[in-house]
């Protein structure tokens, strides 16, 4: 039975992954740790929750003796938007984090799961159909530290056999926890709003499409690809696993389905609609789907269905946090 450590644990994927490994393992065979401890409370008050800086590959050694983890899902990282702001703090804490994490896992034998993006290709990547083995020449910060971040999982795999294992993911939309500083962010606020404020002003352009997922199909990926049996695993860092690519244009027509008179504006930030050009508009995922039987299970409609019946029935619940800290 695995025993498992997640970084990053409060964020918008990695208090996702948290809950459903808890329900599947059991809360305390699921360390969570991460570099704040004021959000997603109920999580850290569960089960075992460190509070510390990924950076700190001692603390991190010391809490995997403790609780004797075989797998860690390091999640700890600057998103797109957030790391454009200080590039050097995200060249650290993206890299040196993942460093340290490496170099536990190279000592205690340990499994780890690096999530990638679709910020890992750049303008010179073909934009449609973006295949598994392609150019990958990022023009964000974010995107060289996930390029970089692939070749380093690779590396410590060839040359020191440990089970590194990655997917790129698109744009991630929850129902539980906002993200946290990325270009595809829209894509979730724009459900809130469409129930709050019955409109939404949109920092991307109408006709920007990128790769998206619900988040139910992202926590599965992470899952199944650590569980996929590594004698046919040709690749590794890291995958391309997409479930749908839409525009913001699109994704307001699939709202007013539900929501009729919801209206969408745009007022575009051009630092993210800079890096949101850069990105491919839709990726291939054979690889996945091949050597470990990756399946998206949600569609734009299924999953804007999912997302207003959840928010309208949270959101009657407890003021929307999220607006209110703009
Ligand atoms: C971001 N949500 O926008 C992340 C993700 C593909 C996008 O990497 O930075």
């Amino acid at each position: 039975m695995k025993r498992v450590l997640i970084t990053g644990a409060l964020g918008q994927l990695g208090s996702e992954i948290a809950l459903e490994l808890r329900r599947i393992l059991g809360v305390n065979k699921v360390v969570l740790t991460d570099i704040r401890d004021d959000v997603n409370t109920a999580l850290v008050e569960e089960g075992p929750f460190y509070r510390f800086d990924i950076r700190d590959g001692g603390q991190l050694a010391e809490i995997a003796r403790e609780h004797r983890i075989d797998t860690v899902y390091h999640l700890a990282a600057l998103l797109s938007a957030t790391a454009e702001k200080d590039p050097r703090l995200a060249w650290d804490l993206n890299l040196n984090g993942l460093v340290q994490v490496l170099e536990v896992a190279r000592e205690m034998e340990l499994a780890v799961f690096t999530p990638s993006s679709i910020g890992a290709f750049g303008p010179a990547t073909p934009k449609n159909w973006t295949p598994q083995d392609t150019l990958q020449r990022p023009t964000s910060i974010y995107g060289v530290t996930k390029v970089a971040g692939e070749l380093l999982c690779d590396y410590y795999h060839h040359r020191y056999g440990v089970d590194t294992r990655g997917v790129r993911y698109p744009g991630l939309i929850s129902n539980r926890t906002p993200p946290g500083g990325g270009t595809t962010d829209y894509a979730v606020d724009i459900y809130y709003q469409a129930i709050l404020r019955g409109r939404y002003r949109c920092f991307l352009k109408g006709d920007t499409y990128l790769d998206m997922m619900y988040m139910p199909d992202a926590v599965r990926a992470a899952i199944e690809v650590m569980d996929a049996d590594p004698a046919l695993l040709r690749h590794r860092n890291a995958f391309n696993v997409t479930a749908m690519s839409f525009c913001p244009e699109e994704q307001a027509g699939y709202i007013r389905r539900y929501i009729p008179d919801f209206e969408i504006e745009y007022e575009v930030d051009p630092v993210r609609q800079s890096i949101a050009n850069s990105w491919p508009n839709s990726l291939e995922d054979y690889a996945a789907r091949v050597e470990w039987g990756w399946k998206p299970r949600y569609d734009l409609d299924t999953m804007t269905r999912d997302m207003l019946d959840a928010l309208s029935r949270r959101l009657e619940e407890a003021r929307y946090v999220w607006l209110d800290e703009r």
